[in-house]
């Protein structure tokens, strides 16, 4: 049979503090997996991040120059586990926020070949030092992302998720913000087995990095919700809004026609007037849906050429690797 690899990749941003209770307390030995490897994803960090994760333990270290965000150390991290041969790659916080031993359980229905991408649900509504608006902020923007990806993943913004080679190799993630929204509502909108299954959490040693402000927060997801659920289903979003601007000219135009059929159409031309703008902008917002509908289609196709070369890439570069050996 063939081993399995398991990397657990960590982002850090400046965690010297708390690196090495997280790194200790990951697993070294789970059932059905061969080998584990933790890879470290420094980005940018100012403290003793490097040298932490090195004196802890870390097998592997991916170092940014300058931050460059949450979303694109993800990426690039779930780029090097592929690299380097990983079969299931699982993605925690450097904070200590989640359990080692959860991991286990996460990637259980992956190792059971029952699913591609698992979301560790941390039940929010249990986590004493979530303030209540957090909780509530949290549970709304799951709702959310539930109805737009068309899945059941109770806890979209959890940070503690597991996936196999076919995700890791389908997902593009193109938001600079965060990765935990948008690859939910990819992995949606492509029909990956997607997953979640519940999990612990640990007090909290730190404040979020993320969460710095509601307001800042919510505009963020709001705005990366609705970009890729756009990408992924321009027609829809468009024609709702074309078809919304375009229903309120054809009221007004009825109205105006009411006027005229009563003979008093003559003190009504601002209303004519304003219903053919609203009608033409909703026409031409629909037809910018169907240009974009067009575009997503392109975008299929480069995402599944991408899909392809990211494998040949892989194949050549683990073959490299195995002759050096
Ligand atoms: N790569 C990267 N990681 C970050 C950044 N900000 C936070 N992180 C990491 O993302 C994880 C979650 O951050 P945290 O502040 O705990 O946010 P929380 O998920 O709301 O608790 C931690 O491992 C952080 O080190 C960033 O700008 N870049
Ligand atoms: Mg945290």
């Amino acid at each position: 049979m063939k081993k399995m690899k398991l990397i657990i990749q960590i982002p850090c941003l400046n965690e010297e503090k708390t690196l090495p209770t997280t790194l200790s307390d990951l697993p070294k030995k789970i059932d059905g997996i061969d080998e584990i490897e933790v890879l470290i994803i420094d980005d940018g960090s100012t403290d003793k991040t490097v040298e932490v994760a090195r004196q802890h333990g870390a097998n592997h270290i991916l170092k940014f120059t300058n931050n460059k965000g949450l979303a694109e150390a993800f990426n690039a991290g779930v780029d090097a586990c592929l690299k380097l041969g990983a079969d299931i790659i699982v993605n925690t916080d450097g904070d200590n926020q989640y359990r080692g031993e959860d991991i286990e359980k996460l990637i259980r229905p992956i190792v059971n070949g029952e699913a591609d991408y698992v979301i560790g649900d941390r039940q929010v509504n249990g986590i004493p030092h979530f303030s209540l608006i957090k909780k509530k902020l949290q549970i709304l923007g799951s709702w959310v992302v539930k109805h737009v990806s068309g899945t059941d993943i109770p806890d979209a913004t959890s940070g503690f998720r597991a996936l196999n080679r076919e995700a890791a190799l389908r997902l593009n993630v193109i938001s600079k913000f965060s990765y935990t929204l948008e690859t939910i509502i990819q992995a949606g909108k492509k029909n990956l087995a997607l997953t979640h299954v519940p999990i612990r959490t640990n007090e909290k040693l730190r404040d979020s990095r993320l969460f710095r402000s509601i307001p800042s927060y919510v505009k963020r997801s709001i705005l990366t919700i609705f970009r890729i659920y756009t990408m992924y289903e321009p027609l829809k979003t468009f024609s709702l809004i074309g078809g919304g601007i375009f229903g309120v000219g054809a009221l007004v135009s009825l109205r105006f026609l009411y006027f005229y059929l009563m003979g008093n159409g003559g003190g009504h031309i601002q209303s004519l007037i304003l219903s053919a703008v609203l009608m033409m902008i909703g026409f031409q917002v629909i037809m910018i849906g169907l240009v974009a509908d067009l575009i997503g289609g392109t975008r299929q196709l480069i995402e599944d050429t991408l899909f392809r070369v990211k494998k040949i890439e892989l194949s050549q570069e683990l073959n490299g690797n195995n002759k050096k050996k």
